[in-house]
Order: C-alpha cells, then sequence, then structure tokens
C-alpha cells in the first residue's frame, strides 16, 4: 500500500510550488506540512539528516530531498497519472534537464527582481539566514543594481518560452501540461506573489500570459494539513521500502555498506553523513538513525549533488 504523500514545504516557497503544481496535473492528495523559512528547523533535520532546503517528500520512512528527486518518486508511485513529458507526440521530453534551467537561471533573476525590488522591506532575519545558507552577503543594495540587468536576462528567457508556445499549444509539452510546465511556471509565480511590482517583467508575452493562466487552474491536487508530530511519528513508526542495490556503473566505486556524505553542489551544501543504500546515475539513496524518527533512508537525486567519502 501506498503511504500518504507528506509534503514539507511552506507556502510562500517556489519550489515547493513546482511540486505543488507537478501534485495538481497529476490529480493527488497529499499532506502539507509547514516547516518554517528561516532556521532553526529542528523538525526537517531530524528527517533529512541536516539537508534544510525546502520542499521534502516523505513516504513513511523515506524521505526525498530536492524537487528534481521527489517528482521522480511521485512519478515512480504513481505511475497512472505519470507526467508526460517525454510521452506525448510533440512533447520536449526534456522536463528534468529543463529544471536545471528554471532552477538555476531563471531562478537567479527572479530573486534579483524580487529582493532588489523589495530592497530595505527584506527582514534582517531572513537576510542573515540566506547569507548562510549561500555562503556570501545578501546585499540587497548590489540585488537593487542588478535588477535592471536581471530584468533585461528574465525577459529573455521568458521569451523563449513564449516562441515554444508561438504555434499555440496550450502546454510546453503539446496537449497536456507536465513537468516542464510546472518548471517553467514557478518563478513567474515567485515573482507575481511576493514583488507584483516586478511582475511588469512578463506584460507583453500574450501567449505565456494565457498558458499561466491555464497552469494556476489546473490548481494543487487535494491539500490536507498535517503537523509535524505527526510526520516525524509516522516515520518512527514505518520502514524504508528502499532496497539495498549496487550500480555496476557507479564511476567511483560506490558500493551499498559505504559511509558516505552527499552534499547539494550549488548552495545550502552542507553535508548529510550516512551509509549507502543505493545508488544510480539518477540517485543516491543513505540511510540514517535518528532519535527523535528512529530510521530512515534519505533520497537525492545525483544531477546536482555531490557524494563524498565521510
Ligand atoms: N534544488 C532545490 C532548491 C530548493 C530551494 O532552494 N528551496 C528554497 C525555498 S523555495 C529554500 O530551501 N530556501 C532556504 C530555506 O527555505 O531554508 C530543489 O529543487 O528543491
Amino acid at each position: 500500500m501506498t503511504p500518504e504523500i507528506i509534503f514539507h514545504q511552506y507556502d510562500v516557497s517556489p519550489f515547493s510550488e513546482k511540486v505543488r503544481v507537478v501534485l495538481g496535473i497529476k490529480g493527488l492528495s497529499w499532506r502539507a506540512v509547514e516547516q518554517p523559512v528561516i532556521m532553526p528547523k529542528p523538525d526537517l533535520v531530524c528527517l533529512t539528516g541536516g539537508y534544510r532546503k525546502i520542499p521534502v517528500l516523505q513516504l513513511g520512512a523515506d524521505i526525498y530531498c530536492d524537487s528534481q528527486m521527489i517528482i521522480r518518486e511521485l512519478d515512480r508511485r504513481f505511475p497512472d497519472s505519470a507526467l508526460p513529458d517525454g510521452e506525448l507526440p510533440g512533447s520536449t521530453g526534456l522536463g528534468y534537464p529543463l529544471g536545471f534551467w528554471t532552477d538555476r537561471e531563471v531562478f537567479q533573476a527572479a530573486v534579483a527582481i524580487i529582493f532588489g525590488g523589495l530592497g530595505d522591506a527584506v527582514d534582517e532575519s531572513f537576510k542573515k539566514d540566506r547569507e548562510a545558507l549561500m555562503g556570501r552577503p545578501f546585499d540587497t543594495d548590489q540585488m537593487k543594481q542588478a535588477v535592471p540587468i536581471m530584468t533585461e536576462q528574465m525577459r529573455g528567457h521568458m521569451a523563449m518560452l513564449e516562441a515554444r508556445l508561438a504555434d499555440g499549444r496550450p502546454f510546453l509539452g503539446g496537449t497536456q501540461a507536465g513537468l516542464a510546465d510546472a518548471s517553467a511556471y514557478y518563478n513567474i509565480w515567485f515573482v507575481r506573489i511576493v514583488n507584483p511590482d516586478g511582475a511588469s517583467v512578463f506584460d507583453g508575452f500574450d501567449k505565456l500570459n494565457a498558458w499561466e493562466e491555464r497552469v494556476k487552474a489546473i490548481g494543487h491536487g487535494t491539500r490536507k494539513e498535517m503537523t509535524t508530530d505527526e510526520a516525524i511519528a509516522i516515520a518512527k513508526a514505518a520502514t524504508s521500502i528502499t532496497e539495498e542495490s549496487a550500480d555496476p556503473r557507479e564511476p567511483n566505486g560506490l558500493k551499498p555498506g559505504m559511509a558516505v556524505q552527499v552534499m547539494a553542489d550549488d548552495y545550502g551544501r552542507d553535508p548529510i553523513a550516512g551509509t549507502l543504500v543505493s545508488s544510480g546515475a539518477d540517485h543516491i539513496a543513505i540511510k540514517r538513525t535518528d532519535d527523535r524518527v528512529g530510521d530512515v533512508t534519505v533520497h537525492f537525486p545525483r544531477a546536482g549533488f555531490w557524494v563524498l567519502p565521510a
């Protein structure tokens, strides 16, 4: 039996919005566990082993970090509503690689437009937290200066999407919404809700604006709240379903049973230590134990994450 979809998130989180749209496309029911926007996050890191970013998916005692990993797992566990990317005629098949463009390039432009635009209105404690996360100053004055250039960048990226929609297709991959749509949508959503003034950069892209309304109309599936205590109790009572599996093509001789550390290659690079359970070109799973949550398996994508000896 598939366990409940427990989604650790916060409402204003853009990467959570990407997954919420995927949950909507797939028509799934899920539980929302609200986590803090800044550290400390004791009820999250006890599950993840130190990974602090949002979102995180929990299925029993299996914990999935990063939206890339989360979406892959949702598609694996709920194949009846598999995302159409790569399967439908005319689909790009490039939903995951497109995510690297939206999550890094377009996201950085969105961040500059939002926080440069908000300037002094950005909370000091938020700035301090994001400085620790990024490992560099969160300088809203500098971002303010970057707004004109980043607005040009954003416009350039949006023009690429407008071109893709020029033939009248309702969604980026064709007739059905998929991962490409969720990925392309969330930065636009983020700018609109946090700094509506900055959203004028989207003006004039008629196809894009109409597509945005269609994606918005998909919704988020069926959401019901859950407390962090409930989520932790579920992890403690459950047993991970992840089995040991060695990848014969592992480039650096990684094998189940080895002590490793996993870290993101961009920001929020705190290493997460555990014992390797399963690995492959698209994932790495490690097991670890915590007093509050018991034995859990924590999963990360491979692209965008580094695996180091412990
Ligand atoms: N590559 C990650 C990026 C996640 C990310 O940067 N999330 C933001 C919120 S949307 C975050 O965690 N910010 C710091 C925090 O919330 O503590 C993913 O795809 O999930």
